[in-house]
């Protein structure tokens, strides 16, 4: 893993039915994602904020809301964390709302195109955001990326990165899935997506979905996690607009983050959809940091004794 650190803030809700992702780097620095990262030994370098757009806040155009700005942000955002990686950064995208995907993970792929690295994506969320224009309830990007990112959306939206599709639908593993729009479910099952829903981990629990979602990877491959904090049962994490009852527990989501950290493997990560405007004294960012701070390898007290 590398040891170097770099944070990209990227203070947007331009993609989403709420407002208030914006505000989700600053809260997550106030948590202290900084200092967990130092404590850990990391080189720890914060880029600051990207800027762009404000949010206009206006209806859908042809299915989309926002597509203008949703596309600068994303490039601006594919450009920052491509050039992190270039140094052999870790970079971590604090969102914001999870359009920015887009930009971050067709970053990753082209940085995994260029070393010869297998790429696998592991996507923690309540939703599939397998929406397209046709499919969309809402016009909301945010429920797009992973379809986008697959070759299934707008030109713009699609070729950042220079490749259509940027990913191939296997690359990706979907876990706590538990809130997919009707037309959006066809199309999951179309494309053949792994999703690893709610009733999957209720069935088999989260030792053995993260065994599954995990096998098969190898030293040439890149993890890259792209962690949507509305994954997390809203009892614990109520800072996100689109909450969704019936998500991971609190120990569910720690065992998640510590067989990723078991596998060495982590090399790019996505926290978004920290909405401090939903929250209650910062402690959905606070539980993202504990939880990052585990998928860094925070370890036990038994295992640190081994
Ligand atoms: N599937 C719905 C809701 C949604 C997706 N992602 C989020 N919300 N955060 C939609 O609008 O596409
Ligand atoms: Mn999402
Ligand atoms: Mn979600």
């Amino acid at each position: 893993m590398s040891t170097t650190i770099e944070l990209i803030g990227v203070p947007t809700d331009i993609g989403a039915g709420a407002r208030g992702a914006s505000m989700g780097p600053e809260a997550l620095r106030v948590a202290g994602l900084i200092e967990m990262l130092k404590n850990h030994g990391l080189i720890v370098i914060d880029s600051g904020n990207l800027a762009g757009p404000t949010n206009p806040w206006l209806p859908p155009v042809n299915g989309y809301r926002h597509l203008a700005e949703v596309t600068e942000w994303n490039e601006a955002l594919h450009e920052a964390s491509y050039a992190a990686l270039q140094k052999g950064h870790l970079p971590i995208i604090l969102g914001g709302d999870h359009c920015l995907g887009i930009g971050s993970i067709s970053a990753v792929a082209r940085h995994c195109r260029a070393t010869g690295k297998d790429l696998r994506v592991i996507w923690l969320d309540a939703h599939a955001d397998f929406n397209t224009s046709e499919l969309t309830p809402t016009g909301n990007i945010h429920g797009m990326p992973v379809a986008i990112l697959c070759g299934h959306g707008p030109e713009q939206l699609i070729q950042i990165g220079g490749v259509v599709p940027a990913i191939d639908s296997d690359v990706v593993h979907q876990i706590g899935i538990r809130s997919v729009d009707e037309g959006e479910k066809r199309f999951v099952h179309q494309q053949g997506l792994e999703v690893f829903d709610m009733r999957y981990i209720d069935e088999h629990g989260m030792r053995e979905t993260m065994a599954r979602a995990l096998d098969g990877m190898t030293d040439n491959t890149h993890l890259h996690v792209s962690f949507d904090v509305d994954f997390l049962d809203p009892a614990i994490a109520p800072g996100v607009a689109t909450t969704v009852p019936g998500g991971p527990t609190y120990r569910e989501a720690q065992l998640c983050m510590e067989m990723i950290a078991d596998t060495g493997r982590l090399a790019s990560l996505d926290i978004m959809e920290v909405n401090p405007a939903c929250d209650v004294k910062n402690q959905t960012a606070l539980l993202a940091v504990d939880l990052v701070d585990s998928l860094f390898g925070k370890s036990t007290l038994m295992r640190d004794a081994k």
